[in-house]
C-alpha cells in the first residue's frame, strides 16, 4: 500500500504539474515567511500594508492566469493554488489579491481595448495600481440586476451617479471597475474610473468583525463626468460582471480550503501538547472526530477545486459547476473551521492561536461573492429550471 499522509488524504500532489508545484511552493513560502508575521497587526490595526501587492506582483502572483502584459500566464489550477496559500494566512489578503487579479485585471483584459490593457494590466500586474469592484450597492446585493448606478452619455464622454458598498480595496483603490446601467440602452455595463475623479470618493467601512486585514469601504459617485474611453466596451449586460465572478469565485473555493487547513494544523498541534485528565487532548475521540471530520472536507473540497479548474483549462467549465464548490467549500470551512475552534477551549478567544480570526473571516466568505443560499438557488434552478430567486 502507498502510505497515507493526513495532510493530504487522496494525493492531490500526484494530480498537479511540476510548474503548479513550484508555483504553490513560491507562494507558500512567501505567505508563510512574509504574510504570517504582518497578520496580526493587519487584523488589530484595520491598517492596508501597501508593500504586499507589489511584493505578491514581484512574484508573478497577480493576475496570473493572464498571457502578456507582464502577467504570467499559468494554469488556473496554478491560479487556485496561490488562493490557497494566501488564505491559509487570511482571508483579508485573498480577498485583496482576488479582486486585483479576477475583479479588475480580468474585465479589462475580457472586456477592454488593447489601449485600455496596455495602460491597466502592466501596472495592476506589478501591483503598483491598486483595483476595486464595484456591483454591489446599498439596496442590491444578490440581486444587482436592480442597480440604481446609471451612466449617461453626454457630448464625447459618460456621466455615471449612484452608490456602491462593500467594496473590498476601494479606500486605496487607483481604479475602479464599476457596473452601472446605461441609460440610453437599459443596460448594465463596466466602466473604469480613476481614482481622483470629481465627485468620486470610496471611504472606509471602519470596525469590521472580520476581514480586518483587508480594507472595505463605500464607492460614491455623484455625477462623476469619464471620458468615451472609460466604458469597457465588450462588456455587455449583467453577464460580463457574472463572468468576473466565476473566476472569483473559482479562487475563494481553494481559498477558503487553505483557511481551514491551516485550523485544523492548529489545533491538531495544540491538541497534541495540550494535557487534560492526564492525557493529551489529542487522545481523545470527540476530539479526533472534530480534526477527522474536517480534514475529509478539506481533501474532498479540493479535489473537487482542482476538477473545476482543469475544465475550466480546456474550456469545458458551466458556471453552475463554480457555484457548487463555491457553496460546498465555504460552507464546510465555516462550520468546520468553527468546530474545531472549540479545540482550543479557552484560548479561541485570543487572536495568537489565529483560528477565531479565520472562523470570523470566513462568515464574510461564505457570504460575498453570492451568499450560501444564492448559490443553492443557482443550483436549483440548474435541476428544477424554475428559478426560486425571482418572480
Ligand atoms: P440571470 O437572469 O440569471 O442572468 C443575467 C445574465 O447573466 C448571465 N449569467 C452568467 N453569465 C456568466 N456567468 C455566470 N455565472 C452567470 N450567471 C448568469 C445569464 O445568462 C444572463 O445573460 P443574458 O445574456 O440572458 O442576459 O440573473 P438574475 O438577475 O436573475 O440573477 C440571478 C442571481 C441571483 C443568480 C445573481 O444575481 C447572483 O449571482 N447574485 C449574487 C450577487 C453576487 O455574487 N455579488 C457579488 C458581488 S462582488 C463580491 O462580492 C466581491 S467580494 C471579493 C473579495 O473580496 O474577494
Ligand atoms: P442580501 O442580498 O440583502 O441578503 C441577505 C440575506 O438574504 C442572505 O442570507 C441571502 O442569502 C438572503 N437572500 C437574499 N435573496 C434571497 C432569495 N432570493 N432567496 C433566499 N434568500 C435570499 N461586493 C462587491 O461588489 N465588490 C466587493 O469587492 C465586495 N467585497 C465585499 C467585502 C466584504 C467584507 C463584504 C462583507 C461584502 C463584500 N461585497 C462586495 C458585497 C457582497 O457581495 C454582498 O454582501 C453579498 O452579495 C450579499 O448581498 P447583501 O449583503 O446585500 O445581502
Amino acid at each position: 500500500f502507498a502510505k497515507y499522509h493526513w495532510e493530504d488524504p487522496l494525493n492531490l500532489e500526484s494530480q498537479l504539474t511540476d510548474e503548479e508545484i513550484a508555483i504553490r511552493d513560491t507562494a507558500r513560502q512567501y505567505c508563510q515567511e512574509n504574510l504570517m508575521p504582518r497578520v496580526l497587526k493587519g487584523w488589530r490595526t484595520e491598517e492596508f500594508d501597501h508593500d504586499i501587492l507589489p511584493e505578491m506582483g514581484k512574484l508573478g502572483l497577480l493576475g496570473p492566469t493572464i498571457t502578456g502584459f507582464g502577467c504570467a500566464g499559468v494554469s488556473n489550477v496554478a491560479y487556485g493554488l496561490i488562493a490557497r496559500e494566501i488564505e491559509r494566512v487570511d482571508s483579508g489578503y485573498r480577498s485583496t489579491a482576488s479582486v486585483q487579479s479576477s475583479l479588475v485585471m480580468h474585465p479589462i483584459n475580457e472586456f477592454g481595448t488593447e489601449a485600455q490593457k496596455e495602460k491597466y494590466l502592466p501596472l495592476l500586474a506589478k501591483g503598483e495600481l491598486i483595483g476595486a469592484f464595484g456591483l454591489t450597492e446599498p439596496n442590491h446585493g444578490s440581486d444587482p440586476a436592480g442597480m440604481e448606478t446609471t451612466a449617461e452619455e453626454v457630448d464625447g464622454g459618460f456621466i455615471l451617479n449612484g452608490s456602491k458598498t462593500w467594496i473590498t480595496n476601494a479606500p486605496v483603490a487607483d481604479v475602479f471597475i464599476v457596473w452601472a446601467n446605461c441609460k440610453w440602452d437599459n443596460r448594465i455595463r463596466g466602466f473604469i474610473l480613476d481614482k481622483g475623479l470629481k465627485g468620486l470618493t470610496a471611504p472606509a467601512i471602519k470596525n469590521k468583525v472580520a476581514l480586518r486585514a483587508s480594507l472595505t469601504g463605500s464607492i460614491f459617485m455623484d455625477s462623476v463626468r469619464v471620458s468615451g474611453d472609460a466604458l469597457l466596451p465588450k462588456s455587455k449586460g449583467l453577464g460580463s460582471a457574472f463572468s468576473c465572478l466565476n473566476s472569483a469565485r473559482y479562487g475563494i473555493s481553494w481559498g477558503v480550503m487553505g483557511a481551514l487547513e491551516d485550523c485544523i494544523e492548529r489545533t491538531r498541534a495544540y491538541a497534541l501538547e495540550r494535557h487534560q485528565f492526564n492525557r493529551p487532548l489529542a487522545s481523545f475521540q470527540l476530539v479526533q472526530k472534530k480534526l477527522v471530520d474536517a480534514q475529509i472536507e478539506v481533501a474532498l473540497g479540493l479535489l473537487a477545486s482542482l476538477q473545476v479548474g482543469r475544465l475550466k483549462d480546456e474550456g469545458k467549465l458551466a458556471p453552475e459547476m463554480v457555484s457548487m464548490i463555491k457553496k460546498n467549500n465555504c460552507g464546510k470551512a465555516l462550520q468546520h473551521s468553527r468546530v474545531v475552534l472549540d479545540i482550543l477551549g479557552g484560548n479561541a478567544a485570543a487572536d495568537e492561536y489565529h483560528v477565531g480570526r479565520h472562523v470570523a473571516n470566513l462568515q464574510v466568505t461564505n457570504t460575498y461573492e453570492g451568499t450560501n443560499d444564492i448559490h443553492t438557488l443557482i443550483l436549483g434552478k440548474a435541476m428544477t429550471d424554475i428559478p426560486a430567486f425571482a418572480n
